[in-house]
């Protein structure tokens, strides 16, 4: 090669692009803050600085975070609000029967062995997968246009969606609702989108802002992403009426837009799969294109197992079969091929017409208890006569009710009553329990009369 300058390749600006974006997102030093760094660090080394010695300390996740400040409290009534995560009126984590009867099938069956998946999953689980969001009659599934890949769990699989998107389409910029799950700007930043938000969420009537989302999307450029909770939105608990839902598809439609469905919870908000993934499935009756990322953290319980997939439903089989081509791209230098463990648990459950048939009961159970919570919370403050009105715990839905407590009263109840939630108000009903409901009670009175 001579002295000519190499040609920037479009893979290469769209890493430039994507590694500013980065930088500024994380707030790195500049260029020269770190040639000084670099300099001050040639002169101590060898005399135990490390080399690592100016790193700042980062500050600990919003949600998982809870968690760790909840570990560290040694209150016996101490109570973990924070994280979306089921537990039994016992307080317990909870393992689903039929996961256990699945994980003895697989045990007990001496034909299986460890070897990689491939790059794009177990294939039972990706079909299986895509029936179980898209419905079994879905036209998109019959005609093969869908490309389903495995991931992990709903985060991996978003963030597979996101790189793709950023390879491969023309329009970068993602619309997010306000407010949203705390990791959704940072997996779309760090993918390379642009993030932008629409309202959603009207503090006034703790209610859907319909009106401004309609006005939010309807200013958006055509063709931008927009991410859609498939159901029980986090953290509002608020999720559009079918009617609203028709009228956001039509909205997305005529602009032009690629709908990218978050579904997290299916199952959770209703207790019903099929009533859970309708606001996607609208989205495939049209015969338009869209992404679904889907968890089985929350409705198997399966939340270390990392078990998810990413559909991309299509206009033909045969730009599905080049999507998958290139989401295969995208995964082999990530994590190379998705773990077997869980994927083989969901396959099995989903599979089999009786381990289904139980999942649906338990799943209910599990949704019919988080319900439940909702009234007694609800019946325990009317009960206190804690000032406000407080009918949303019983309207909102799935996993998460959004209080309307603010940071000040949320720091608070962390003091003074070791309930530990994110600052933004956000509890999850599915950690409580008929014991616990009455401390819970006490201590949004104490806050609400205190902080007015
Ligand atoms: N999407 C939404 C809307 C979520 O609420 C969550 C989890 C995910 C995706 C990702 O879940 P996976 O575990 O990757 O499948 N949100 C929970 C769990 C804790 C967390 O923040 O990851 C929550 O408490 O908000």
């Amino acid at each position: 090669m001579t002295g000519t300058s190499p040609a920037v390749s479009p893979l290469d600006s769209v890493a430039f692009r994507r590694i500013s974006a980065v930088s500024r997102h994380l707030g790195h030093r500049s260029e020269m803050d770190s040639q000084d760094q670099s300099l001050s660090l040639s002169k101590t080394a060898g005399h135990g600085f490390s080399v690592f010695e100016s790193i700042n300390q980062a500050p600990e996740d919003p949600i998982l975070g809870v968690t760790v400040a909840y570990n560290k409290d040694p209150s016996p009534v101490k109570l973990n609000l924070g994280v979306g995560a089921y537990r039994t009126e016992e307080g317990k984590p909870l393992v689903l029967n039929v996961v256990k009867q699945a994980e003895q099938l697989l045990i007990n069956d001496g034909s299986r062995v460890k070897e990689y998946l491939p790059i794009t999953g177990l294939a039972d689980f990706n079909k299986l997968s895509a029936t179980l969001i898209l419905g079994a009659d879905s036209p998109a599934i019959l005609e093969k246009r869908v490309a389903t890949v495995q991931g992990l769990s709903g985060t991996g699989s978003l963030r597979v969606g996101a790189e793709f998107l950023t390879r491969h389409y023309y329009n970068r910029t993602i619309y997010i609702p306000l407010p949203t799950w705390g990791n959704h700007p940072k997996v779309f930043t760090i993918a390379g989108l642009s993030v932008k938000t629409y309202r959603y969420y009207d503090p006034a009537t703790r209610g859907l802002d319909f009106q401004g989302l309609l006005e939010d999307l309807g200013l958006a450029p055509s063709g931008a992403v927009v991410l859609l909770h498939a159901c029980a939105h986090n953290p509002t608990g608020v999720d559009p009426t079918p009617e609203q839902w028709e009228q956001i598809r039509q909205l997305i439609r005529s602009k032009g837009f690629l709908p990218f469905f978050d579904s997290a919870y299916q199952g959770f908000a209703s207790g019903s799969l099929d009533t859970d993934a309708q606001s996607v499935r609208m989205f495939v009756a049209d015969g338009g294109e869209l992404f679904a990322a889907q968890s089985y953290a929350k409705n198997m319980g399966l939340y270390g197992e990392r078990v998810g997939a990413l559909s991309v439903v299509c206009k033909s089989a045969a730009v599905a079969g080049r999507v998958e081509s290139q989401l295969k791209l995208v995964i082999r230098p990530m994590y190379s091929n998705p773990p077997l463990h869980g994927a083989s648990i969901v396959a099995k459950i989903l599979g089999d017409r009786n381990l289904f048939n139980e999942w649906t009961v338990e799943l209910k159970a599990m949704a019919d208890r988080i319900i439940s919570m909702r009234k007694q919370l609800y019946d325990a403050l009317c009960s206190r006569g804690t000032p406000g009105d407080w009918s949303h715990i019983i309207k909102q839905i799935g996993m998460f009710t959004f209080t309307g407590l603010n940071t000040e009263q949320v720091a608070f109840m962390t003091k003074e009553y070791h309930i530990y939630m994110t600052s933004d108000g956000r509890i999850s009903m599915a950690g409580l329990s008929s014991r616990t409901v009455p401390h819970l009670a006490d201590a949004i009175h104490a806050a609400v009369t205190r902080f007015a």
